[in-house]
């Protein structure tokens, strides 16, 4: 199978680091894809119409979109239930705190586009501090259920979490989280001792 990949890309990430815990790393070829808003990539565009990546293509051709379904479709090669819990309470809390952290990294990925992408005069700050702000409460609800969340098996929202930390070095790295969240960057420093996690951290900006 085929992995489209940026290694800036914090899903790409996720991914990566799901398949390294997984055991599946060596089944899959990481194949490099350069995308961009207001970019014509009409390649990339067929294998998907949305035009983000990362999407996992298999040896049969199909395709398996977006990142949450590629850790979900893993999971199951690898027998199921490893870091998706199958059912229970667990399942539905681990599902919900990947959805808010899925939402933090796109609102992280907008203010980007935003800030670098979009021209000067074009800019609206309101929309970009709104997104911002997302990001920024929604580290604030996991400094205060963090070490609960630690406790549990890892899991693909702890990778989620590391992927929304480890993006906010890269792209935003005057933001301040580490001082206003100390508790999320415990958890960080923790995570950074899993060779899943060391390997992934993006390149430096
Ligand atoms: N929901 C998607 C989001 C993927 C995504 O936004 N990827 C970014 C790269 S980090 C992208 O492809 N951006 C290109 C664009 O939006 O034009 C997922 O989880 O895979």
């Amino acid at each position: 199978m085929k992995l489209t990949f940026s290694a800036a890309s914090p899903f790409a990430r996720k991914v990566r680091i799901a398949a390294i815990e997984l055991g599946l790393i060596d089944k899959i070829e990481f194949s490099p894809v350069t995308v961009a808003p207001a970019t014509q990539n009409e390649e990339y565009s067929r294998i998907t119409p949305l035009k983000k990546l990362p999407v996992l293509i298999l040896d049969n051709g199909e395709v398996i979109l977006d990142s949450y379904v590629i850790v979900e479709y893993l999971d199951e090669l690898a027998g199921g239930g490893k870091l998706i819990p199958s059912s229970g309470t667990l399942k539905w809390r681990v599902k919900s705190d990947h959805s808010l952290l899925q939402g933090m990294l796109d609102s992280m990925l907008l203010c980007r586009y935003e800030g670098i992408v979009r021209p000067e005069g074009l800019r609206w700050k309101a929309w970009s501090d709104d997104h911002w702000n997302r990001a920024w409460t929604g580290m604030a609800r996991f400094e205060h259920h963090v070490e609960a969340m630690q406790a549990r098996p890892f899991d693909i929202a702890q990778i989620g979490l590391v992927c929304v930390l480890g993006y906010a070095d890269f792209r935003f790295p005057d933001c301040g989280w580490r001082k206003a969240y100390p508790r999320l960057d415990a958890f960080h420093q923790k995570m950074l001792e899993r060779p899943s996690v060391k390997i992934s951290v993006p390149p430096a900006a």
